[in-house]
């Protein structure tokens, strides 16, 4: 507890040289936010409106401040030698260092749509090895990571990092603009009975999701047993940190409406990044049929299916997308009250 961001990866640097290039850009990414966390707490008065009218590479809406935690972050990256760089900011991959180990994928300012309503947003990054031909650095499956991590700009700034060694919490000390370990090996529980969806698509879900979903809300009187309690921030990175901090599952499955088929979020800077740090932390990240960190993308902004948190809910959704008969399913005596898989 205590020790700073720079102690920690000194510490991992040293047992191996080859690290050196990842200690960099991390610390290049922690720098970043530590400008970016000064530029959101002055909001309105630092000139961020949360407004924006032009579209980023996948048709959102780009927000100021979208804007410039991208400027930030290149610049901060800017004399490191790294092989690709995507940015949710960006069409295209960028090439820079083909000789460098390493290639980066982010998502500058996650949440954004929350920027005006002074809820937490956050970055999420991704560090990748690069393969042989640096274009296909992000065409490969989650498992390619090195590191992952992600920001959350909220009452406090932390980064939560995995470098594949568990998952490990910071906070920015704002006296001295370093990051402090707060919580080492973070472990998300087994078991929850906290469940993050955003409800009004019910209607639009697949039948697994909605049977889930109709589980928990059924309480102690459904086939779970138990009385669940409900959140949804609306930020990604936000209902991360609760999942990493006291439980529960988070769920943002495909749906029937037009450009949803295949959820919301992007696999390669946001679902690989997380499903990394929640596998790392014990639990599991899934599309329902698919383990996220086993998926690899086929274009760069491909959007996937995510459901994450702690395991044995992933593992049962992840068994009712699976079942042909969900109804039968979720009657089995494996899954009743006093079932084996009674979660
Ligand atoms: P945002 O569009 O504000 O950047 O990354 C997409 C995301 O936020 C996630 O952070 C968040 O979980 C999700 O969208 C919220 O989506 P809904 O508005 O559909 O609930």
């Amino acid at each position: 507890m205590g020790q700073t961001l720079h102690q920690h990866l000194k510490v991992f640097a040293t047992t191996d040289p080859d690290r050196a290039v990842l200690v960099e850009v991390v610390t290049a990414l922690a720098a970043a936010a530590v400008e970016i966390s000064e530029l959101i707490s002055g909001g309105m008065l630092a000139g961020i409106t949360g407004e924006g009218e032009t579209l980023n590479s996948d048709g959102d809406i780009q927000k100021d401040l979208d804007v410039q935690a991208d400027r930030i972050i290149r610049g901060a990256l800017a004399g490191i030698s790294i092989a690709a760089i995507l940015s949710e900011e960006a069409n295209e991959i960028e090439i820079r260092d083909q000789t460098s180990a390493v290639s980066i994928a982010f998502d500058p300012l996650d949440g954004s749509s929350n920027i005006n309503t002074n809820m937490s947003v956050g970055t999420i990054f991704s560090i990748v090895r690069t393969p042989s031909h640096a274009r296909a650095a992000f065409t490969q499956p989650g498992t390619a990571q090195l590191a992952a991590g992600f920001v959350v700009y909220g009452p406090q700034t932390s980064l939560v990092l995995t470098l594949g060694y568990g998952v490990d919490i910071f906070i920015l000390d704002r006296k001295d603009k370093i990051f402090k370990l707060v919580k080492s090996q973070v472990r998300v529980a087994p078991s929850t009975a906290e469940f993050a969806v955003n409800a009004s698509n019910h209607r639009h879900w697949e039948a697994p999701i909605q049977a889930y979903v109709d589980d928990c809300i059924a309480g102690i009187e459904g086939v779970l047993a138990k009385d669940f309690n409900m959140r949804w921030i609306g930020s990604l990175v936000a209902e991360a940190y609760r999942i990493l901090m006291r439980g529960g599952i988070f769920l943002y499955p495909a749906d029937a409406r037009d450009g949803y088929s295949e959820g919301r979020l992007r696999l390669v800077y946001e679902a690989h990044p997380m499903a990394f740090i929640m596998e790392q932390a014990g639990g599991a990240a899934s599309t329902g049929r698919s383990r996220i960190l086993d998926l690899a993308a086929t274009k760069p902004h491909q959007r996937v299916p995510l459901i994450m948190g702690a395991i044995e809910c992933v593992q049962r959704l992840e068994r009712m997308h699976m079942s042909p008969d969900i109804k039968s399913e979720r009657n089995a005596p494996l899954f009743a009250t006093r079932g084996l898989f009674r979660i």
